[in-house]
C-alpha cells in the first residue's frame, strides 16, 4: 500500500480515514491533527500553562512530545503509586518518564503517594474499606485530587492527560451500559475549569490507540510496555476488546460512537445533573471542592489509611 501523501511505501493504514501514510507523513500527521483537535474544541493555546499527567506510558508521554513539539509550554506531573507488582511497575513507569523529560530537557513534578500519605496505594486500598481486593478505586481518586490540586498549586491553567479514543469509546460504553448519566454529562475532551477545578483537557482523544503506539514507536520515545498490574480483568479491557471486533469488521465504528455521542450530548441536557454538581462544599481539611458535608473522598480515605498505621496496623 502507498503513502496517500506522497505515494512512498506507507508505514500505517488508518482504515477509519482511509489514508495509508508513510512513516515521515504519519509522524507530521499525528501534530497537524492534534493541533486541530485543540483549536477544534478550543481546549488551549499559547498563553496556557499546560501540566501534562504522566504515567510513563506511551499515550501520555507521546502527548508531552507532541504538544512540546508544537510550541507549548508543558511540563510533566508522574504521580508515583508504589505498585510494585513482579518488575516493580511504578519506579520503572517513573525511570521512563525522568529520561523523557531529561533527554528533551523538560520539568518533571514528582508526587509520591507513600511519601507523602505514608502508604502506597496497594496498602491504603487494604487499610480502607475502599476495594480491598483491587485499589483501582483509592488510585482513582487519590490521581484524580493529586493533579487536580498539583495543576492549581502550581499555576497551571490546563491539565492535559493522554486518553486515546479506546480508552474514551470503552469509558462511553460503559457509561451508557449503565446510563450513568452524571458521568455522560461530564464525559468528553474539555472539563472547564471552575473555581477549586482546574481545566481539564484531553487532546488525543481523537486518536486510536494504534496510532498513539506508532507515534511513540516512530517518534524514538522510550515507554513502559507493561500495564499497570492490577489492569488485568478490568472492565475496561473487556469493553475495549467488545468494541475492537465492532471495528474491525466495521472501520471507524469507534470514532462514529464516540462522536456521535458529542454530537447528541450537545443536543441533550442533562441539566438536573449538572445543577447537582455545582452544589459543592469545600473541604473542611483540604480547601478542595466536595460534595460531602465535611471532609473530601481523598481526605477521608487517607486519614482511616493513617489511623490504621498509628494503630499499629503496619501496611502490608
Ligand atoms: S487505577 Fe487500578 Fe489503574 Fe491505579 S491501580 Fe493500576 S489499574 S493504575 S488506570
Ligand atoms: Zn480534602
Amino acid at each position: 500500500m502507498k503513502c496517500k501523501k506522497c505515494g512512498k511505501k506507507a508505514s500505517i493504514h488508518m482504515r477509519q480515514h482511509k489514508l495509508p501514510l508513510c512513516r515521515d507523513d504519519f509522524l507530521a500527521w499525528i501534530p497537524q491533527q492534534t493541533q486541530r483537535f485543540i483549536d477544534h474544541y478550543e481546549m488551549f493555546d499559547h498563553t496556557d500553562r499546560i501540566l501534562v499527567a504522566v504515567s510513563g506510558g506511551k499515550d501520555s508521554l507521546a502527548l508531552w512530545d507532541v504538544l512540546v513539539n508544537l510550541g507549548y509550554q508543558a511540563d510533566g506531573l508522574f504521580i508515583g503509586l508504589g505498585i510494585e507488582g513482579e518488575r516493580n511497575y511504578s519506579a520503572e513507569s517513573l525511570a521512563f518518564c525522568r529520561a523523557f523529560a531529561q533527554a528533551r530537557d523538560l520539568h518533571l513534578m514528582v508526587f509520591d503517594v507513600l511519601e507523602q500519605e505514608g502508604a502506597s496505594i496497594a496498602q491504603a486500598a487494604q487499610l480502607t474499606r475502599r476495594g480491598r481486593e483491587k485499589p483501582c478505586s483509592v488510585c482513582g481518586l487519590t490521581k484524580r485530587h493529586v493533579m487536580n490540586r498539583m495543576g492549581l498549586e502550581n499555576g497551571y491553567t490546563v491539565l492535559a492527560t493522554g486518553h486515546n479514543l479506546d480508552d474514551e469509546a470503552a469509558v462511553l460504553f460503559n457509561n451508557t451500559l449503565h446510563w450513568q448519566v452524571g458521568y455522560l454529562q461530564r464525559q468528553g475532551p474539555v472539563l472547564d475549569g471552575r473555581p477549586g477545578f482546574i481545566r481539564k483537557v484531553k487532546p488525543f482523544i481523537r486518536f486510536y490507540e494504534r496510532e498513539t503506539a506508532a507515534y511513540a514507536l516512530l517518534q524514538g520515545i522510550e515507554y513502559i510496555y507493561d500495564e499497570c498490574p492490577f489492569s488485568e480483568g478490568a472492565t475496561s479491557i473487556y469493553h475495549k476488546e467488545t468494541l475492537n471486533r465492532l471495528e474491525a469488521d466495521r472501520p471507524g465504528a469507534k470514532l462514529s460512537f464516540y462522536l456521535n455521542f458529542l454530537r447528541a450530548k450537545d443536543s441533550m441536557h442533562f441539566l438536573a445533573e449538572q445543577e447537582r454538581s455545582d452544589l459543592l462544599n469545600a473541604c473542611s481539611q483540604c480547601g478542595q471542592p466536595t460534595s460531602a458535608p465535611g471532609k473530601c473522598a481523598y481526605c477521608r480515605t487517607w486519614e482511616q489509611v493513617r489511623i490504621q498505621i498509628e494503630e499499629g496496623k503496619p501496611p502490608a
